[in-house]
């Protein structure tokens, strides 16, 4: 995985009636959480993401089917399948992600470090690679 990507694995607190898990701010989850949002319903076919953050921290879960994530640091591409609702991926800044492969019903949980800002987004792949090159000098 790109550096500061992290598979957790989230304690079950399920029981015979069934699944919980509680995500809490610097336990299960390595930083502040100020914004939460959720992806669903996402049309057959449709990928999402195409973007890196200049500074936002995030952990990205399906808590309902699957989808598939690419992750690019500039460098190296990897793949990773999110499908189990015990199980977030943080996402640091300077990592490209796209998402594909939506199964039906996916919802994709994300708790984020911050609010909503877009002009922490870099939506251009060139200008992503050209910031990661300068930075590497
Ligand atoms: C990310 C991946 C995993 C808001 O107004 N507030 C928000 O908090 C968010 C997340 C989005 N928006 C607006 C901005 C766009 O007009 O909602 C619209 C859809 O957002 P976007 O096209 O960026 O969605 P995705 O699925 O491509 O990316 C999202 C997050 O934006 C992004 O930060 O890391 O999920």
């Amino acid at each position: 995985l790109p550096a500061g990507c992290r598979i957790i694995d989230f304690a079950l607190r399920g029981d015979e009636r069934g699944g919980l898990v509680a995500l809490e701010e610097g336990k299960d989850v390595p930083f502040d959480i100020r914004r939460a949002y959720y992806i669903f319903g996402t049309l057959e076919g449709v990928s999402r993401g195409f973007h890196a953050h200049r500074h936002l921290q995030q952990i990205i879960m399906a808590v309902s089917g699957s989808c598939e994530i690419l992750l690019d640091d500039g460098t190296q591409q990897v793949r990773v399948t999110l499908d189990r609702p015990d199980r977030g991926l943080t996402l640091p800044p300077m990592v490209w992600h796209e998402m594909h492969d939506f199964s039906p019903g996916c919802v994709l949980l994300v708790l984020a470090d911050d609010h909503y800002d877009e002009a922490d987004y870099i939506r251009n792949h060139d200008d992503f690679l050209a910031l990661v090159e300068g930075a590497a000098g």
